[in-house]
């Protein structure tokens, strides 16, 4: 495990689903891309450690050799074979479930053997309500005035180290990224959700500290040329 975990300096992840298939030509261009920072592996629905660590030893079978992360939505789904971890807490969950109990249950059984120089933590922030992870989170979709308030929460009350802005299956308002750029002070901000083209890319990252694609790797080539430039 020699990569350092360096995640704070990336600017652009590709997120695959297990659950989803990718085809093999379009992972090999992929994994060439010269901005691609990292690979996570992560869903909402039907992730089991099977298809999870079918997917990992696929992209590394196409030659991946940059960081690949799992993002771990349920404790069945952990494998060992991911390089770093990304932890997500859901802020605006409808219920403890994936605020801290599910958290609990696997320290209960995993934490002795938890090495947490590979772990960082995301406070998530769910704002498409037709999401699947707004629906398994009974997320309650924050106002435009509450999303200070959680970037505060987040950045200054649980101290986590990333707010993850979570579009998913939408894409953002610029307004409101503005805010939440100009507002934090330390905290890393990740924006995720409809990402098709470069110049959606540029438009985050004015405010943003990294994106992640993740749906549009599963529809067609654009993406590929337009945003991974491979
Ligand atoms: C999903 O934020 C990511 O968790 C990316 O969203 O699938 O809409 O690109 P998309």
């Amino acid at each position: 495990m020699p990569k350092a975990f360096a995640w704070s300096k990336w600017r652009t992840i590709a997120k695959l689903d297990p659950e989803k298939t990718l085809e093999n030509t379009k992972l090999h261009r992929l994994v060439k891309s010269p901005v691609l920072d990292a690979i996570v592996v992560g869903g909402t629905q039907g992730i089991t450690y099977t298809n999870t660590s079918q997917l990992i030893k696929q992209i590394k079978e196409a030659g991946y050799r940059g960081p690949l992360l799992q993002e771990v939505s349920s404790l069945e789904s952990i494998t060992p074979e991911a390089d770093y971890y990304f932890i997500p807490l859901v802020l605006n969950a409808g219920n403890l479930e994936w605020m801290r109990d599910a958290h609990l249950r696997a320290l209960k059984s995993f934490g002795h053997l938890i090495d947490w120089s590979r772990v960082a933590v995301e406070g998530y922030l769910v704002f498409n309500p037709y999401s699947a992870v707004a629906e398994l989170t009974s997320a309650v979709v924050p106002e435009k005035e509450d999303v200070l308030a959680y970037l505060d929460y987040a950045e200054n009350i649980l101290h986590l180290p990333i707010f993850y802005i979570e579009f998913s299956g939408s894409f953002a308002d610029m307004e409101l990224l503005e805010a939440v750029g100009q507002r934090r002070r330390r905290i890393h901000l990740v924006y995720g959700g409809g990402v098709r083209q470069a110049r959606q890319v540029a438009q985050v990252l004015q405010y943003v500290d990294t994106v992640v694609i993740g749906n549009g790797l599963y529809e067609g080539n654009d993406i590929l040329k337009d945003v991974f430039q491979c």
